[in-house]
């Protein structure tokens, strides 16, 4: 149990399908909740384009956009909302950097990620990075 004035604030956790092919869901959420934040709201998807074109907009053009589309349409996804004070930048503070190889021992893609030899970064999850990224993000998997 944290502090007395908690502010909630909300954000759009993916185990992505590396994660959920894996057998890594109930691990990743189990790191999340043990930090203390809230699950608000649960779903396994498989994702349309449809939708990752929405989730990943301010990414097109770049490199790594439509191999990472192919990636997120390869399997179903853990879609997942958290609660709690600051679980924007906690989370991605618990997920780790970018890319698993180098990520910090400790984090979810420096401990459970494995990134070499493929076309794309697939590193486990997806955190929203903003405010507006996360009421964007969780209207687009939970409408
Ligand atoms: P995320 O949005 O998934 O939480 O991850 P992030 O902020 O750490 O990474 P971002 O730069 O937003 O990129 C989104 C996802 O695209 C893939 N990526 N691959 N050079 C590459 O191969 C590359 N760069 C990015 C990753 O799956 C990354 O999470
Ligand atoms: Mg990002």
């Amino acid at each position: 149990i944290g502090g007395e004035n908690v502010s909630a604030e909300r954000t759009l956790i993916l185990v992505k399908p590396d994660g959920v092919a894996r057998g890594l869901s109930g691990t990743i959420l189990a790191r999340v909740e043990a930090k203390g934040y809230s699950l608000v709201d649960l779903k396994l998807v498989h994702a349309t384009r449809e939708i990752l074109e929405a989730h990943y907009a301010g990414h097109v053009g770049k490199p790594f956009y439509e191999p990472l589309v192919e990636f997120m349409l390869s399997g179903p996804v853990l879609a997942a909302v958290f609660e709690g004070e600051r679980v924007i930048e906690g989370f991605r503070s618990l997920a780790g950097s970018t890319e698993p190889t180098t990520a910090a021992p400790g984090t979810i893609r420096g401990d459970l990620g494995r990134d070499w030899g493929l076309k794309v970064q697939q590193n486990l999850v997806h955190g929203s990075d903003s405010p507006e990224s996360a009421e964007k993000e969780i209207s687009i998997w939970f409408s």
